[in-house]
């Protein structure tokens, strides 16, 4: 088992060490946090000195350990994360050629429902250019780094290369504009094409620090911290976007889109999402992530 112990998280350790919790009530507090009892435990062993056999440490009384999900899973709390300037509450959003709707808003998680980000010829466009590209979706196997496929998420799919067209590149500074964050920072964009039945089970974004194959990935850019998911085709029926968590879902229409971000890569940013199932028609989506760092 390899796991990431940032400063951070070494940092807290030894903090509640040094105000005399016992390394059983930090275990206790990080799994409180999430984290599974044996990553915890790793990351523990490796940040202190073994605690010697005798009486149990003496506990502070009135503090308790203090809660390590802000900020110490791989991230400072309050980093700079992609969003869209909305401090204004404006109708529509400047995305440089093009002007945005912003037709719904939620703050925790952060969601915001854009409508008219893309035009009837680029979503035809980017179809066209995705389809004879298009082979059964992998994802990103965390156990290694590599990629598999996954049973879970049963569309097709392809990645274009960043800059790889010039309609690539104008929706690309399209989206770094609208989110505020350069387009070094962003995978390639994502296609993938749902058939009746097809679907893509809830899940994170982000890359489980938990997961042995994490800091591999990681070295392309950092942890993800957003996710743009553009609606390029209408089914009649199904396909929507699901937040489990807060009980959301967000209709597949042609040119709108879907951004969220998450500040860490934990369940507490809620969020939590899927592709429900398409029940009539065809569902084309193309997504945009955007990492911490430059991503190559
Ligand atoms: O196609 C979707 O609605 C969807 C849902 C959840 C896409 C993704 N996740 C994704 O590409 O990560
Ligand atoms: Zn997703």
């Amino acid at each position: 088992m390899s796991q990431i112990i940032t400063i951070e998280l070494r940092k807290w350790i030894l903090e509640q060490s040094a105000a005399g919790h016992s390394h059983e009530s930090i275990l206790a507090a990080m799994m409180t946090a999430g984290w599974a009892r044996d990553v915890a435990s790793h990351a523990l062993q490796n940040t202190l000195p073994a605690q010697q056999p005798g009486p149990p440490a003496v506990e502070v009384a009135d503090t308790a350990v203090q809660s390590p999900e802000q900020g110490v899973l791989t991230r400072t709390a309050n980093a700079k994360v992609p969003d869209l300037d909305l401090s204004r509450s404006p109708r529509k959003v400047d995305a440089g050629d093009r002007s945005v709707d912003v037709l719904a808003t939620l703050t925790q998680p952060r969601v915001v429902v854009l409508g008219g980000l893309l035009s009837d010829e680029e979503c035809d466009a980017l179809i066209a250019a995705a389809r004879p590209r298009m082979a059964r979706s992998l994802t990103v196997q965390t156990q290694t780094g590599g990629e598999e496929l996954n049973p879970d998420r049963t569309s097709n799919g392809m990645f274009f290369n960043r800059g790889e067209s010039e309609l690539i590149t104008r929706i690309e500074a399209r989206i770094a504009r609208l989110l505020n964050w350069p387009v070094d920072h962003g995978e390639g964009m994502q296609v993938l094409h749902y058939h009746p039945g097809a679907e893509y089970k809830p899940h994170y974004d982000y890359f489980d620090p938990a997961e042995p194959g994490t800091p591999t990935i990681l070295k392309r850019g950092g942890q993800r911290l957003a996710t743009l998911v553009m609606y390029l085709s209408e089914p009649a029926c199904g396909g929507g976007t699901t937040f489990p968590d807060v009980g959301l879902e967000v209709a597949p229409q042609r040119g709108n889109a879907v951004f969220f971000s998450y500040d860490r890569p934990h369940p507490t940013t809620r969020t939590l999402h899927g592709g429900a199932p398409v029940i009539e028609g065809e569902k084309w989506v193309a997504t945009k992530w955007l990492r911490e760092r430059v991503f190559t």
